[in-house]
């Protein structure tokens, strides 16, 4: 078979920060879709077995034109984790982009090295995400204007309740939103059940609904560690019954969820508290402010770490808001606070419940939004690449 064939060399060794890349001429997309001479390999390497492809694979190279997440050459058949991007955001509140969030991780994830020290041969095991459902994204980005007039009626104090334009709209958008649910639900089963590893990309933070649902049905019982600004715990926020701030509410309701344990929270609202403490120890809150004055006494984080694991039950859904972040790590998020988990802190707790002997059943990393440069998107694919990891 020869040797490694090799790759088309990193954007990075070209120029060397990030403020250099910016410079150069292409924009990422076309970066990393450009290929030196590869095209007769490029066309050998697809119709390798995965085996063969592994061996001929250079991972220490940046990726051929036509490759999936992560410039790796494994077709989402042959990858053990699928990864299913959804480009919605109808009912975002403050700032937009979210829906662009998978496309901008994907063209970040280019330069996400393969060998990490914690996962040395994940890359081997294949992550592939699957073709990004354009319709979705223009349904999204028609129904979000109609959402905007909502939003601006609340603002002008009109009786939104009862404006005939605005019944026809909640109606419209809530069975939009639904039909995104059941294609996110339909989508993850069918992965599951072929043995994958499912992780969800946004979107805004109500597109995992549909896959809260779908592990509903594979489990009896499982719990949601929610690493976030806020609660999400508003009920039908502005009238939209799928809203980004109302997930968790939503998840609330599917039984099979035990335990709910929010992490980062600095946030929210007298109803959500309501809900997080009406519901009979089922729902755990880590403010940001409790937890650090923790640190600021001496507490270490690996003894708040395990408070938090402590309380998840055996099977544990992570559902990752990149908002629950400190905002200089995703500047464009829709809805920034200021605050919240370093990068290495978050990912030391992720760590911590899969060593616990937890086993992570699933995740979904939302509401990265793309500003002018790739760091969101670079921030969001080293994350999706960690929590590949954990799976
Ligand atoms: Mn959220």
């Amino acid at each position: 078979m020869g040797g490694p064939i090799p790759r088309q060399r990193k954007a990075t060794s070209e120029a060397s920060t990030r403020q250099e890349r910016q410079r150069l001429p292409d924009s990422a997309a076309t970066r990393h879709r450009r290929y030196p001479s590869g095209a007769k390999r490029l066309h050998y390497i697809c119709g390798m077995s995965k085996e063969i492809k592994i061996q001929n694979f250079d991972p220490n190279a940046a990726g051929l034109k036509d490759s999936n997440i992560y410039g790796l050459p494994f077709s989402v058949e042959e990858s053990d984790i699928v990864l299913i991007p959804v480009p919605w955001e109808v009912t975002v509140s403050y700032g937009s982009g979210a829906a662009q969030g998978p496309e901008h991780i994907l063209e970040a994830s280019f330069q996400v090295d393969l060998f990490h020290e914690f996962f040395p041969t994940l890359w081997k095991d294949g992550i592939a995400m699957i073709d990004i459902p354009e319709e979705m994204a223009i349904r999204s980005s028609e129904l979000r204007g109609k959402a905007q007039r909502i939003i601006e009626m609340y603002e002008d104090g009109i009786d939104v309740e009862n404006d005939a334009e605005a019944i026809e709209i909640h109606k419209e958008i809530n069975a939009a939103c639904e039909k995104m649910n059941q294609w996110v639900e339909e989508q993850c089963t069918h992965y599951l059940n072929l043995g994958k590893k499912v992780g969800l990309v946004g979107g805004d933070h109500s597109t995992p609904l549909g896959y809260f649902r779908a592990q509903a049905k594979r489990h009896d019982q499982y719990g949601i560690l929610h690493i976030d600004a806020h609660m999400d715990l508003r009920i039908a926020y502005e009238g939209f019954t799928y809203s980004h701030a109302s997930v968790m509410y939503n998840a609330l309701q599917i039984p099979q969820i035990k335990g709910l344990v929010q992490v980062g929270i600095r946030d929210f609202c007298e109803q959500e508290n309501d809900v997080a403490t009406g519901q009979g120890g089922r729902v755990f809150v880590h403010t940001n402010a409790s937890m650090r004055r923790k640190q600021f006494e001496g507490e270490t984080w690996k003894n708040i770490c395990a408070q938090i694991v402590d309380q998840l039950p055996q099977k544990v859904h992570v559902s990752f808001d990149i908002d629950g972040l400190d905002p200089t790590l995703c500047p464009n998020t829709g809805t920034p606070v200021p605050g919240g988990l370093w990068f290495d802190e978050a990912t030391y707790l992720l760590s911590m419940v899969k060593e616990s002997g937890r086993e992570i059943i699933g995740f979904d990393l939302v509401e990265v939004a793309p500003g002018e440069d790739d760091w969101n998107g670079n921030v969001g694919a080293r994350l999706l690449f960690y929590m590949c990891g954990l799976l």
